[in-house]
C-alpha cells in the first residue's frame, strides 16, 4: 500500500484498544470478548427443533433445509423459528450463549434427543439434519466427500464475500479502494470457481441437489441475482451464466421460497415471516 493511495493518519498503537466511535454499522454490537452480556432464557415452542435465527444468508440456509425436509414428508423436522435481533444484542443473552458460545445466528436445539442436542455453525446444522433424516447428503464415501468439499468451501469462502467485500463495499463508513479491490478480486474468483464447476454439473456436487447447494445458494445465488450489497453491476454477476442458471433453478423450488422468508423482519411487509411456529405462518 503506497502512502499516496492511503494517506498517513492512522498509526496502530502498540496495543490495540476498541474504538466504539468508529462509525461502523456494527460498532454497537461488536466486542473484543465473548460471553453473555445479560441473563435471559430463550423461548421454547412445541416442536422438536428450536431455531434461534434471523433471515440473513447464514440463517436462511437452515430454514431452507427445514422446509426441504418437511416438503419431502419428514414431519419430525417440524421447527419453531424464533427471531434473534442481532442489532439489539439478542445473541449475547445467557440463553443464546448456552446454545452458541460464538454468539452468532443461527443456533439450533434438537429437543427430540435425550439430553437435548445443541448445534452451532450453519454448516454443522445442515450436516446434522442431513444425517438425522438421511436426506440431501449421499452415504457413499466419494459422493459424500464431494458434497462435504463444497460445503466446507462455502463455509470458508463466504466470510470473504460478507465480512470482506460486503462490509467494505456497502457498510464501512468510508470507501477504501484497497479493501474493495482486494475483496472484489476474491469474490469474482469465487464466482468463477462456481461457474466453471457448474458448467459440467447440474448441482454443485453433481447430479443431485444437496446440502452444498442449500448452503451456497443464499450467499452466491443471492449475489448472482443482484440481491446482496447492491453489487450486481459492480461485480458483473450476469456474466456468470452457469451460476445464473443454477441460482434460477434453486430459487424456483417452493421450499427455498418458503425458507427464504423465515425470520425476516425487513422487506415487503406481506412477505415478512418474523417467526415461524407452524407451516401456516408462511402464507
Ligand atoms: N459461520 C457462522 C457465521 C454466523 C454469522 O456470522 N452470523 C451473523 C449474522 S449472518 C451474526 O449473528 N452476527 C452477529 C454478531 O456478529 O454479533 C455460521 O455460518 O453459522
Amino acid at each position: 500500500m503506497s502512502d499516496q493511495n492511503f494517506p498517513a493518519g492512522y498509526v496502530p498503537a502498540e496495543v490495540w484498544q476498541p474504538n466504539p466511535e468508529n462509525g461502523g454499522r456494527f460498532a454497537n454490537i461488536n466486542r473484543p470478548v465473548a460471553g453473555a452480556t445479560h441473563e435471559k432464557a430463550l423461548p421454547v415452542g412445541e416442536h422438536p427443533f428450536q431455531l434461534y435465527s434471523l433471515g440473513t444468508p447464514n440463517g436462511v440456509k437452515v430454514t431452507i433445509m427445514f422446509e426441504e425436509l418437511l416438503a419431502k414428508g419428514f414431519s419430525d423436522a417440524e421447527y419453531d423459528a424464533w427471531l434473534i435481533n442481532i442489532g439489539e444484542g439478542d445473541q449475547f443473552s445467557s440463553g443464546f450463549v448456552a446454545v452458541n458460545p460464538n454468539s452468532k445466528i443461527p443456533a439450533l436445539v434438537d429437543r427430540s434427543t435425550t439430553p437435548e442436542t445443541r448445534i452451532f455453525e450453519s454448516g454443522a446444522m445442515l450436516v446434522y439434519l442431513a444425517e438425522k433424516f438421511g436426506a440431501f447428503l449421499p452415504t457413499e464415501a466419494s459422493a459424500r466427500a464431494e458434497v462435504m468439499s463444497w460445503l466446507f468451501w462455502q463455509m470458508a469462502s463466504a466470510p470473504y464475500l460478507g465480512g470482506g467485500f460486503g462490509h467494505f463495499y456497502a457498510y464501512a463508513p468510508m470507501k477504501i479502494e484497497y479493501c474493495i479491490d482486494r475483496y472484489a478480486m476474491e469474490v469474482k474468483r469465487q464466482l468463477d470457481v462456481l461457474d466453471q464447476n457448474l458448467a459440467t454439473r447440474e448441482y454443485l456436487a453433481g447430479a443431485d441437489y444437496t446440502i452444498a447447494d442449500i448452503a451456497t445458494y443464499p450467499w452466491y445465488g443471492a449475489l448472482a441475482k443482484g440481491l446482496l450489497y447492491g453489487a450486481g453491476t459492480f461485480l458483473e454477476v450476469e456474466s456468470y451464466k452457469n451460476v445464473q442458471r443454477w441460482a434460477r433453478q434453486i430459487s424456483d423450488r417452493t421450499p427455498v421460497k418458503r425458507g427464504s422468508r423465515v425470520n425476516r423482519p425487513w422487506g415487503e411487509e406481506s412477505q415478512q415471516v418474523r417467526e415461524r411456529h407452524s407451516a401456516a405462518d408462511i402464507a
